[in-house]
């Protein structure tokens, strides 16, 4: 078994959910914040067999999008205001991790 961490964009993570459900698959969604944006995204936990893995991560790469997105630098880097100008970064599709479980119930 592996387990799938993905972080989606919050605008996504109903698409995801709902493609991941209709093709079979569970999951747990986590609402969470980037660390850089500090704006909130969706963090899904897919516990799955190892040959479905590429079928779910399929599915998320489907349903989520990239996104350019304009952050004051100020915000970004924490630098002083008075020398703070838009930063384009681009968010997105998805980031995604996936590790060995060792063991797996439901009781
Ligand atoms: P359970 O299998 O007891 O799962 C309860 C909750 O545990 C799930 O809530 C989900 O948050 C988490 N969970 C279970 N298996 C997981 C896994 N392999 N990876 C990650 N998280 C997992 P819900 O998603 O709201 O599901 C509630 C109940 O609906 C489930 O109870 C199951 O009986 C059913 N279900 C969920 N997904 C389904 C699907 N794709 N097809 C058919 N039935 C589904
Ligand atoms: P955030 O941390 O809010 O990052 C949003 C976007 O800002 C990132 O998009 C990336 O383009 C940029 N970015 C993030 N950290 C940066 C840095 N230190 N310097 C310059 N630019 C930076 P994505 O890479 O698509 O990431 C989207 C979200 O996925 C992230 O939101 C974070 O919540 C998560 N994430 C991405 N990579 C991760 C990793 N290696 N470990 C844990 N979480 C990660």
């Amino acid at each position: 078994m592996k387990l799938i961490f993905a972080v989606v964009n919050g605008d996504d993570s109903q698409a995801v959910a709902r493609a991941l459900t209709k093709r079979g698959f569970f999951a747990t969604k986590l609402a969470s914040t980037g660390g850089f944006l500090s704006a909130g995204n969706t963090t899904f936990l897919i516990c799955t067999e190892d040959e479905k893995v590429d079928a779910v991560v399929d599915t998320i790469k489907e349903k989520s999008h990239k996104r350019k997105q304009f952050v004051p630098s100020a915000a970004a880097y924490g630098v002083g205001t008075y020398t703070s100008f838009p930063v384009e970064v681009s968010v997105g599709g998805a980031t995604i991790f996936i590790t060995d479980i060792e063991r797996f119930e439901k009781v």
